[in-house]
């Protein structure tokens, strides 16, 4: 059991090495949560660290930065210290003493990363065993924005290639699908290649979609609304590219309604908008029992939440390249040792807990908010 004294609730504002573009937003720079805990554990002192997926605003999910930490200081860690005070409190025990607050998976997902790296941290044990994975390393794929032109697209996907990326994902929205993917495709007949459009279409949209069946694609992420379930199923009857889903699936619940209507036949799991990694393996094993083909997404990690999404990806079912790419992908400077990309792939970490402990300069840099809370 896990014994927290206070928890800190940073903000910080780390600059994109380059706008990412999406059918959502342009960002310019993530605004990320890092969650701290100061606990005890078996009364040895420990601190663990866990990052927010949220975005500063609420357009790829309902949550959003602020509202993460607010959720988190009147809702959350509440739950938590009332828990404790029952000697009840683990990262496992989380999602059950969390689960009368609706929704907020995100803000959730960041508490259970922080107490599961305490935990990890004060038992000497890496993620990567405590999961049983054994692979070393994980095939690193990129995701690429939008970008202004075919011309500008063609040389950032040259780009991303030279670095030994092994696999693209190109997001696409209404007037930016059938032409940069034909383009990226002529110019690279074998890479593995996949679309990714956040939702963007609807089911009016399903006979121009399936102009992408001509490009030996891996699949397409998300094409319709985080509700639209069935829609996706009728569309993924109409085409012959897979269909991947990345905002519908936000449990292991879902997963399942997913799967039996037909509706995904690839999975994104992202640990922070199904609520963690421990919802996130539930969802490999479902997946992986259901012949369905799993693959590790990402919310522009920082260093506190890479490794972690490397060594899940380390699970047999996660048979495709993830968005699991460097550091530099997006960040000039990280919070922590940076991953690299060595011969298309990203290590599995194999230092204790989910994460390196942050620079505090690069914290502090970064910081534009901070709340201390007691929890006792
Ligand atoms: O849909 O996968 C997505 C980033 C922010 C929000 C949603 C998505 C993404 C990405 C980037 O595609 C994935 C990454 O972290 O590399
Ligand atoms: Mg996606």
């Amino acid at each position: 059991m896990i014994q927290i004294d206070h928890v800190t609730l940073r903000e910080l504002r780390i600059p994109l090495v380059t706008p990412f573009t999406t059918s959502f937003s342009t960002q310019t720079a993530r605004t990320v949560v890092a969650v701290e805990v100061a606990a005890r554990v078996d009364g040895a002192e420990v601190t663990g660290w866990g990052e927010c997926g949220a975005l500063a605003e609420p357009v790829y999910s309902e949550e959003y930065a602020s509202g993460a930490v607010d959720v988190t200081e009147r809702f959350l860690l509440p739950r938590l210290a009332q828990a404790q005070r029952a000697d009840a409190l683990s990262a496992e025990t989380v999602g059950t003493h969390l689960e009368a607050v609706v929704g907020h998976r995100m803000a959730k997902a960041a508490l259970e990363s922080a107490l599961l790296d305490g935990q990890l941290k004060a038992a000497g044990t890496s993620f990567a065993d405590y999961l049983g994975v054994t692979r070393d390393r994980v095939p690193s794929g990129v995701s690429v924005g939008i970008q202004d032109s075919i011309p500008r697209l063609r040389d950032v996907v040259q780009g991303y290639l030279d670095e030994g990326y092994r696999r693209i994902k190109l997001k696409i929205q209404p007037g930016w699908d059938v032409e940069p993917v034909r383009a990226v495709r002529e110019a690279h007949p074998d890479v593995p290649l996949q679309v990714d459009a956040n939702a963007a279409y609807t089911l009016v949209d399903a006979a121009h979609l399936r102009r992408l069946d001509a490009f030996d694609l891996l699949l397409i992420e998300q094409p319709l609304a985080e509700d639209d379930l069935r829609q996706h199923a009728e569309l993924a009857r109409a085409m012959s590219t897979p269909m991947c889903l990345d905002e519908s699936v936000v449990s292991v619940a879902s997963a399942a309604d997913a799967i039996a209507l037909g509706a995904a036949a690839v999975i994104n799991i992202k640990p922070s908008r199904v609520g963690g990694y421990l919802e996130s393996r539930r969802i490999h094993d479902l997946a992986r029992a259901h012949g369905v083909a799993v693959w590790c997404g990402g919310m522009l990690e920082t260093g506190l939440a890479r490794g972690a999404n490397a060594a899940l990806a380390g699970l047999p079912g996660f048979t495709l390249p993830g968005d699991i790419s460097a550091s530099s992908r997006f960040y000039d400077r990280d919070l922590t040792t940076p991953y690299v990309i060595d011969d298309g792939h990203i290590a599995v970490p194999s230092f204790p807990g989910l994460c390196e402990e942050p620079d505090g300069d690069a914290v502090a840099a970064f910081q534009t908010t901070e709340r201390v809370i007691d929890v006792e």
